[in-house]
């Protein structure tokens, strides 16, 4: 079947944003008193800010107050802008250019889909941004993944059927999310963890254009 929709997350996909999302939530647990360790990293990603807090409250065993909860939110998104504003194109994981000009060359229609509410201004910073015919991000989705419901909008607005839809992902909950949209899927990382996706890479350098012209093709 013919894949008419490339849909690409973000976070773990097309940059490593997951290092300034832990040196900020390192930031808060710390002031809150305990740690926060890289492993525990792990099971924010692809995971909403404010579901980020709730576990990261629940691991240091802090009860808060609604208000207290919100101004927490903001702080640890404060600290993260601070550590994005000099990011630039070296940030980009390798080869991924190589498959979005690629894409863009044969006219293929290019989605963004992503849990971060700081999708645009990254994406912006690392030059990517015109790359992308829609962009579904943490500001137009009611529903997080698990939920298909950011790939389904990204289908929608690039006027493609869900089954003629690749998803790159690198959270088990975004091929969850994926596979319940009923779209092909490529997990990026580890595939013991992705093992619930069509495919497997450790990064874009394992991904040759020939695959990618398959996809478009088969
Ligand atoms: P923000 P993705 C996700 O992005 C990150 O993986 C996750 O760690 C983060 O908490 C989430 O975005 C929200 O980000 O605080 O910027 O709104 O992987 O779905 O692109
Ligand atoms: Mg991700």
């Amino acid at each position: 079947m013919e894949r008419t929709g490339f849909i690409f997350d973000l976070d773990g996909v097309i940059v490593d944003t997951a290092k300034y999302h832990y040196l900020a939530w390192k930031k808060l647990a710390n002031q809150l008193g305990f740690d926060f360790t890289e492993e525990q990293n792990e099971q924010f990603k692809g995971v909403s800010r404010r579901r980020c807090l709730e576990i990261l409250l629940e691991m240091g065993n802090v009860e808060v107050p609604k208000q207290q909860f919100e101004d927490w939110l903001v702080e640890k998104n404060t600290d993260y802008l601070g550590y994005i504003e000099t990011m630039n194109e070296s940030e980009i994981l390798p080869d991924v250019p190589k498959v979005l000009k690629y894409l863009k060359q044969e006219d293929i229609a290019m989605a963004l889909g992503s849990a971060s509410k700081n999708a645009r201004p990254i994406l912006e910073k690392v030059n990517l941004l015109s790359y992308f015919d829609a962009i579904v991000d943490g500001n137009e989705v009611t529903k997080a993944k698990p939920d298909p419901e950011v790939f389904l909008k990204a289908a929608e607005m690039l006027d493609a059927s869900p089954e003629n839809c690749v998803v790159f992902e690198d959270a088990v909950a975004g091929i969850e999310a994926a596979n319940a949209a009923g779209m092909l899927t490529v997990g990026i990382g580890d595939a013991e963890i992705l093992s619930q996706a069509t495919y497997n890479f450790k990064d874009f350098t394992e991904i040759d254009l020939e695959f990618i012209k398959q996809l478009t093709n088969s």
